[in-house]
Formats: C-alpha cells, sequence, structure tokens
C-alpha cells in the first residue's frame, strides 16, 4: 500500500513538472510575445489541471509553479524591505552640453576615455529583486531608496518575471529594474475606472506604481504590468561591463529593454539619442530618455556616488514633448486656501500619452504676464510629465477683436470681493464661510496626512456644510447623535462610524493640526518643523514674526504667513472650538521616519569622534534603530576601536561590517530626518 503511493507520488511529480514546462511556454508566448500557439480554451485545460493536482498533492506545490503566480489573500499591509546598498537616483542631462561636461568629469577622474551603455529610459517604477539558488523569494518598491515596501505577491504576478531562473549562479542574487504598464493598457485599465467612476491615472508610470500598491494581488494580475532589469547588485565573476551584465540578466530569463546601444564616443552616442527619440512614438510604452552608463564596471567602482546618484550613470532626458492647440475658455476657480486660480479649457489635445483638456495658469499674474486671451492658439507642456501647462501663446494666430483677460473682482463660489494682498503674488477671496473654502478645510483637515478621519471626503463634507451648517473644523466634534442619519446617503450606521472616527481625530497631535488647519504655504514637513519647535499651539500663537522665522528651514514669506493666519479671528475662533472640544494641540513624540528608516545598527568598541549615546541618537534622528547587541536582523556593525565580540558574531551572520569614519562618511552624507 505504502509502496503504491510512492509510485503514484512520482508519476505526478513527473505530469506536474511537465504541465508547468508547458504551462511556462504558452505564458511566455502568450504575455511576453504576444503570440500564443494555442487556444484560450486549450491553455485552460491546462491550467486546471495543474490546479487540480496541486489541490490534491499540496505537498508538491513548488514556488516556482505558475499556479503561484495569481497568489493568495489579499495583504494587510506591506513589510519593508531594507535597501543595501540603497537604490539612488540619477542625476539628468537636458542637452549634449551637459552630457558632454559629463563625460569630461569621467575623464578627468579616470584619466581616460571610457565607453558607454546607453539604454532607453522607461518610464515606470523601480523595483529590486532577490532570488535564492535561482527561485524567486523577495521583490520590493524602492521606497525612499534606503527601505521599500516588500511586494513579492504582486511581483510574482507579472509574466516578464521569472520565478525560476535558468542557469543562475547558486546562493544569493539580486537584481534592479523597472516595472512599467503599456499605453494600451493604461487606457483600457482608465476606461474600466471611468466607467466604475473612479479617478484616472495621470500616466502610465502612476498606474503602474498604484497598481504595485495594491493589496490584492488578483487585482494587480489583471493589469498586466511589465518589468524589464538592469542592474545586477551580486558580483558575478565574468561579468566586468554593463554590456555582459545585461546578456546575463537576458541569459537567465529576464527582459531586458532591446533599445540599447555601446556607445565608444559622445558622437555615437548622440546618434542613437536621435534614433531612440524619433522611435518613441511608435513604441507601446513611453520612454523619457536615455540611461547613459559607464559600461566597464572597474570604472564604476572608482568613481563611485554622490549621496543621490551613482557619478558613473546619467539620464539624457527628451525635450517636454508639447502640442499645440486653442484657448476655448478662461476659467477662474476658488482654492482652498482662498486663492483665485485661471485655468484654460482646451481644444482637446494628445499629448505625452493622455488627451488634455484644461492647463493650469497659476495666477492672475502670469495670464496677465502671457497675456493669453480666449480664441489663442498655444503650446502646451506637462511639467514634471504630468501637468498640463501653456508654455507659449503664439501671437500671429490671434484672431481678430480679442481682449485681454480680465480676473473678476468678486468670487466666482461666494461673490465677496476679491482682494490682492501687499507682497503676495495672486487674488484672494477672503470670506471664511465661502463655500468651497470650507468644503476644501473640512476635507483637509480629514485627509490622510491630517487628522486621519475615515468617512470624511469631498462628499460627506458637502453634506455637512450644506445640510448641517459645519463651517470649520472645530464644528464637527460638537455633531450630536442623530443629527445625520436621516440625511440621504446617511444611515445609522455610517452616522455612528463618522462620529466615532472624528471622536478618534482628537489625539493626533500638535504637527498634523497644523498640517490639517491649511495654513498658506505649510506643508506637513514645515508643520513638523512647527510643532516640535514650539510643542504647543499656545506658543506658537504667541509667538512673534521674528521667532518664527528664525526656526531653522522656515522662510520669511511662510513665517508671515503663519503669523498672519493666527491673528485672524476666524482662526482664533476655530482653535478655540477645538480646545474646548479636547483635540490635542500639544505635540506628541513620533517616531522619526527618515532615510535609515528600517536598517538597524550596532556599535562595537569606541568611536573616535563621539560618544556611543550620541552615535545612538544620529541614527535615531534618520529613523534608524540602534540595537545593542548583533542578530540577523542587523543592518550594519559600526566597528571602532577595541571592537567586542559583536565583530566575530556579525562576521559569522554576514552582516555588513562598516569603520567608524565609514560610519561618520554615511552620516555626513545623509542629514536627519525633520
Ligand atoms: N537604468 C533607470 N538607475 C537605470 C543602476 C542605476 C540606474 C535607474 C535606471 C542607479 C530606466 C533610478 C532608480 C533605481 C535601480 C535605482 C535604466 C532605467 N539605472 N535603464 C544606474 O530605464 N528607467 N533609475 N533603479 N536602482
Amino acid at each position: 500500500m505504502g509502496s503504491e503511493r510512492k509510485v503514484d507520488i512520482e508519476k505526478v511529480k513527473e505530469e506536474l513538472e511537465k504541465l508547468r514546462e508547458e504551462i511556462r511556454k504558452h505564458d511566455y508566448l502568450y504575455y511576453v510575445k504576444g503570440e500564443p500557439i494555442i487556444s484560450d480554451y486549450e491553455y485552460d485545460q491546462l491550467y486546471r489541471r495543474l490546479l487540480e493536482l496541486e489541490k490534491q498533492y499540496p505537498e508538491l506545490v513548488t514556488p516556482d509553479s505558475p499556479s503561484q503566480r495569481v497568489g493568495g489573500a489579499p495583504l494587510e499591509g506591506f513589510e519593508t524591505v531594507p535597501h543595501n546598498p540603497p537604490m539612488l537616483s540619477l542625476d539628468n542631462a537636458y542637452d549634449e552640453e551637459e552630457v558632454k561636461a559629463w563625460e569630461t568629469r569621467i575623464r578627468k577622474a579616470l584619466g581616460r576615455k571610457v565607453e558607454f551603455m546607453a539604454e532607453a529610459k522607461i518610464d515606470g517604477v523601480a523595483i529590486s529583486l532577490e532570488y535564492e539558488d535561482g527561485l524567486f523569494v523577495r521583490g520590493s518598491t524602492r521606497g525612499d531608496g534606503y527601505t521599500g515596501d516588500d511586494i513579492t505577491a504582486n511581483l510574482k504576478t507579472i509574466r516578464d518575471i521569472p520565478l525560476r531562473l535558468n542557469n543562475a549562479p547558486r546562493g544569493h542574487l539580486e537584481v534592479r529594474g523597472e516595472v512599467y504598464m503599456t499605453r494600451e493598457d493604461l487606457s483600457r485599465l482608465n476606461k474600466k475606472r471611468e466607467a466604475e467612476g473612479q479617478p484616472l491615472f495621470a500616466n502610465p508610470r502612476n498606474a503602474a506604481a498604484g497598481t504595485l500598491k495594491l493589496l490584492d494581488p488578483k487585482e494587480v494580475a489583471k493589469r498586466h504590468l511589465h518589468a524589464w532589469l538592469y542592474y545586477i547588485i551580486t558580483k558575478i565573476p565574468g561579468i566586468d561591463t554593463q554590456e555582459k551584465a545585461l546578456e546575463a540578466l537576458e541569459k537567465w530569463g529576464f527582459q531586458v529593454n532591446p533599445q540599447r546601444r555601446l556607445c565608444r564616443n559622445l558622437d555615437e552616442l548622440f546618434k542613437f539619442y536621435r534614433e531612440v527619440e524619433a522611435s518613441r512614438e511608435n513604441l507601446p510604452y513611453n520612454i523619457d530618455g536615455l540611461v547613459v552608463k559607464v559600461n566597464d564596471l572597474k570604472a564604476q567602482e572608482i568613481l563611485g556616488a554622490t549621496a543621490k546618484a551613482p557619478r558613473w550613470a546619467i539620464a539624457f532626458k527628451f525635450k517636454a514633448e508639447q502640442a499645440t492647440t486653442v484657448v476655448e475658455s478662461l476659467e477662474w476657480s476658488v482654492g482652498r486656501a482662498g486663492s483665485i486660480t485661471p485655468v484654460a479649457n482646451l481644444r482637446p489635445v494628445l499629448l505625452a500619452g493622455t488627451t488634455v483638456k484644461r492647463a493650469g495658469l497659476f495666477n492672475p499674474e502670469r495670464v496677465a504676464e502671457l497675456d493669453v486671451r480666449e480664441g489663442d492658439t498655444v503650446i502646451v507642456e506637462k511639467a514634471g510629465d504630468i501637468i498640463p501647462y501653456i508654455r507659449e501663446v503664439n501671437y500671429a494666430l490671434r484672431p481678430p477683436g480679442t481682449k485681454p483677460a480680465k480676473p473678476p473682482t468678486k468670487c466666482p463660489a461666494c461673490g465677496s470681493p476679491l482682494v490682492k494682498e501687499e507682497g503676495i503674488v495672486g487674488l484672494f477671496c477672503r470670506n471664511w464661510e465661502c463655500p468651497v473654502q470650507v468644503r476644501g478645510r473640512l476635507e483637509l483637515w480629514a485627509s490622510r496626512g491630517a487628522m486621519d478621519i475615515e468617512g470624511l471626503g469631498e462628499k460627506v463634507a458637502a453634506v455637512l456644510y450644506r445640510e448641517i451648517g459645519v463651517r470649520d473644523p472645530g464644528d464637527l466634534y460638537f455633531l450630536k447623535p442623530g443629527c445625520l442619519a436621516h440625511l440621504r446617503g446617511f444611515g445609522e450606521l455610517s452616522e455612528s462610524n463618522l462620529l466615532k472616527a472624528i471622536e478618534k481625530s482628537k489625539d493626533r497631535g500638535l504637527s498634523r493640526v497644523l498640517y490639517g488647519l491649511g495654513i498658506p504655504n505649510v506643508g506637513s514637513e514645515t508643520a513638523a518643523l512647527l510643532a516640535s519647535h514650539f510643542g504647543s499651539i499656545d506658543k506658537l500663537m504667541a509667538a512673534s514674526k521674528d521667532e518664527i522665522d528664525e526656526i531653522p528651514g522656515i522662510g520669511e514669506k511662510v513665517a508671515h504667513e503663519v503669523y498672519n493666519f493666527f491673528r485672524r479671528k476666524e482662526v482664533k475662533n476655530l482653535i478655540a472650538k477645538l480646545k474646548k472640544a479636547g483635540v490635542k494641540m500639544e505635540e506628541v513624540a513620533r517616531e522619526v521616519v527618515g532615510p535609515w528608516t528600517g536598517l538597524t545598527f550596532v556599535i562595537t568598541g569606541t568611536l573616535p569622534s563621539m560618544s556611543r549615546e550620541e552615535a545612538h541618537e544620529a541614527i535615531r534622528a534618520r529613523g534608524g534603530k540602534p540595537m545593542d547587541s548583533v542578530s540577523s536582523k542587523t543592518s550594519y556593525l559600526v566597528v571602532g576601536e577595541n571592537p567586542g565580540s559583536k565583530l566575530a558574531k556579525a562576521e559569522k551572520l554576514g552582516i555588513k561590517i562598516i569603520t567608524a569614519a565609514q560610519f561618520e562618511a554615511m552620516l555626513a552624507e545623509t542629514p536627519p530626518a525633520k
């Protein structure tokens, strides 16, 4: 009986392996090549048989089985993954002159000329992948470069990412690259989102980033992401150039950017740049330039990196794409802080992968400066490749009889007279009860980075304003049970949930309160600075303009805004109301989130220039964790004079060991988090 089962198992194993091999082949032909050779039906038969057998023999499920791509249950959240070495960014060059200057620096540093590997720069999201003995074990986002999110389950759904490598080196292998989405897949996704009333993704990069952050791998699988790899972290004998690294990646089974060329000199590089730029529109994905790398890895090592980017690589960007269209009308809208923002409604035009219908004009001064008028022909570009704006007006094509655009004198939302303020660009509505501002203020107060009140978004803010007479965030804390339940879209349950969420928000602390108040020009960083400097709202409100101005990191303009904000009688009322409600307006000690978040440090021996406690403080200030003993979780062991037994332990565990001097260099290169 026992032996019969054994024979069975061997046979099943064999069938499973065959099935998997077969399915892998068809996955590759279908997803990567786009040229399937069997029907969907035939494929489904194979796949079902695989699932059936694996269900029957769960002990035979292997981590590289195609069934493991679709992932299991949704995740609760992501673990963090430290990046060692960090995932840096790239310096940019915008024209040939800048590339020449870069090449000159390299030539001088090395004392010789070098060859360059140039790769089309895919507009995607950076990732890191880890393999053990050829099996995919972990993948992560770039995050802040020092730590990212563990998105293994999501990455497993991407067919371009092999779960098992061909002839890869034994042991640990880490490679880095980029995940991207094609333009076609983006427009399909956006059509679906539009139909479902969800916000649209502005471009393929945002869509790829948003998709990788989904907690449900099954949803990720539906979006057909792709991946290119371009960097091997692990040192491999025989791989001594970027060219060979790309070939090795390809051989192991990764997808590698097909548009690449080894260039012996700048002329060859510039020629390749023009070729790739000309091919741009015909590609199914967005590229935004070339990444040019010193080909020789030895030379790369000598050149090294700054705290931000390697010196041996540069992103040679394409000129921003432009489109010509016509201004159909000019519109003036009111922002949350009461500023009047002109917007041009445009004849729809395709630009860098999306249809542009509106372009921001920032402020009335900008409209006057450009002298843009209704009916004008204009050139639009995208700032940061995302936000469309008017670059230029073609005055020669202006239709006869137009007049300069006139900013409104009354607020388009509430009719109050608009004011211009000393020393500030722009026009403002200063009516505290202007509906747009009240709703905006409530939304900001409730937002994630502020008081994080779940259930209070745009729609609910509008209802609270219109139906209940809520006029500022303070009113939220005096809502009575029963006041909402009768309203359309509300029920007893949603009322009680909202009231609970409001109650819970009282303890978020000063920094979030200050951000949530919507003081002009005060984002979450400035809010945190103010909070940690003053410690309580009373002290901040009592401070003079100069006292605020003196805080490092806060400029004169912001000091002026903060000071003025707290002089307003409506603001004083609001603060009094919040106090009465019991909203905490003192700073609560927070864990620092910074460049070293997720990294743990252990120090052994004495450091020449600082005490152990000072070193610990410096680590904490950057978000890192100082620890007293070495474990497998330690990221770095810092070795001072007369090190103890920790050194031997770290060596045994393969922990990264750095000298006191290296540690100090890291401190100098990495400023503390604010
Ligand atoms: N090559 C992006 N960084 C790239 C390895 C270095 C690098 C890129 C690249 C740092 C592309 C910065 C983010 C990052 C991995 C850090 C490329 C592309 N090479 N071909 C030199 O096509 N977008 N981006 N990624 N480490």
